[in-house]
């Protein structure tokens, strides 16, 4: 047995099971009908195909709220991974040798990359790439909050890799098999890089804690600092969730937020003692008649603090975003006259 096993690392697999049993629509508001009476006949096939699990692909008719709340969330989430690749690439000029250098270069690029998919899955919904960073640097769009925290020592790069990226690949395995077809075959192939990165950083951190005391101190400090933060990742509980009804209703999003986080706790108690570090919550224990870990309260008021701007690095983030962007302005206008030459060149041929 490997130790991913042992310990109930993730995989790829994408057998999580979800409410799929029950009708999406049981219990669930329906989709606001179309006026217009062709819009009903279009509205009722999209219903039907949600309901059969089909996908929708860019060119079917959609109602405004399903568009809606893709470019929503497929934005937001191409906005985290760009947003998400700076706290770790502060760290790529001081990764202690050449092979955690080599990984986490990899890693980072890995998260652009994420973010071209995501961004291209939400163009084909009729938005343009121009319109939603324009919204990212203006401060209008949100970006997980997991990404306003400091990295402060290389312990940190080790836990995002196996906290941040754990959650994430719970959070996002689901979306694999969301109804819009373009953002669930980007999913996939993000899930696939997501589960290395995990693995990446546990693999980091069984490494220190074989180490010295001072190196093993630091990783437990690393693990007390995002460890509540990374629970907050998977959004406010259900009762407090605007968008989870809906999202469910579109076959979007397939488990609620407080079911994700619950999979993410038990999934990584055990991955905690084959580390050798403590979980820093008194309350985290099993509960043998749930059959999952009870845990202590999130604190929700410094999540909804950072979501809207007043978290630790927020202000910072935002800055080195934009000014990546205006220094990255000459590449775009290059590469624009470039294709226009190009373009210009094929047309005289052609004539
Ligand atoms: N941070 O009704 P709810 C990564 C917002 S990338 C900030 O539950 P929904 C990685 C939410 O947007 C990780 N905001 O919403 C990258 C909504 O605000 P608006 C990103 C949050 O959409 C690089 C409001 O709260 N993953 O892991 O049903 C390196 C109400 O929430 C957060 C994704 O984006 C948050 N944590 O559910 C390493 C996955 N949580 O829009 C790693 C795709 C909630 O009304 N997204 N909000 O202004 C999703 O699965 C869902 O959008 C969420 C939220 C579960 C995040």
């Amino acid at each position: 047995m490997t130790q991913a096993q042992e310990t109930g690392m993730y995989t790829q697999s994408m057998d999580l099971p979800d409410d799929a049993a029950e009708p999406r629509s049981a219990g669930l508001k329906a989709v606001p009908q179309a006026l217009h009476p062709s819009e009903a006949e279009l509205q009722a096939q999209f219903d039907t195909r949600i309901d059969a699990d089909g996908k929708i692909e860019p060119r079917d008719w959609m109602p405004e709220a399903y568009r809606k709340t893709l470019v929503r969330q497929i934005s937001q989430h191409a906005h985290s991974e760009i947003v998400g690749m700076l706290p770790e690439g502060n760290w790529i000029s001081r990764a202690p040798s050449l092979k955690r250098k080599a990984i986490l270069i990899a890693k980072v690029q890995d998260e652009g990359g994420h973010g071209l998919y995501l961004y291209s899955a939400a163009e084909t919904l009729g938005t343009s790439r121009d319109q939603m960073l324009d919204a990212l640097h203006t401060g209008r769009a949100k970006y997980s909050s997991i990404f306003n925290y400091p990295t402060l020592t290389w312990a940190d790069v080790g836990v995002i890799g196996w906290l941040v990226d754990g959650a994430a690949i719970m959070n996002q395995i689901p979306l694999c098999r969301c109804s819009y077809g373009p953002y669930a075959r980007a999913m996939i192939r993000v899930c696939k890089e997501e589960s290395f990165h995990q693995r990446q950083g546990y693999e980091a951190l069984l490494v220190m804690m074989q180490g010295t005391a001072e190196q093993k101190a630091m990783v437990q400090d690393a693990v007390n600092r995002w460890w509540w933060k990374c629970l907050a990742m998977f959004g406010p509980p259900d009762a407090d969730s605007p968008h989870s009804a809906q999202g469910k209703r579109f076959g979007i999003k397939r488990i609620g937020n407080d079911e994700l986080r619950q999979k993410f706790i038990d999934a990584t108690v055990p991955q905690a003692q084959v580390l050798g570090v403590t979980l820093p919550d008194p309350e985290l224990k099993w509960n043998e008649e749930r059959q999952h870990h009870d845990h202590g309260e999130i604190d929700w008021d410094e999540f909804w603090a950072t979501v809207n701007g007043n978290g630790p690095c927020n202000k910072e983030r935002l800055a080195t975003r934009v000014k990546a962007w205006n220094d990255g302005q000459w590449v775009r206008d290059a590469a624009l006259a470039h294709a226009r030459k190009q373009q210009h060149r094929a047309l005289k041929e052609a004539a």
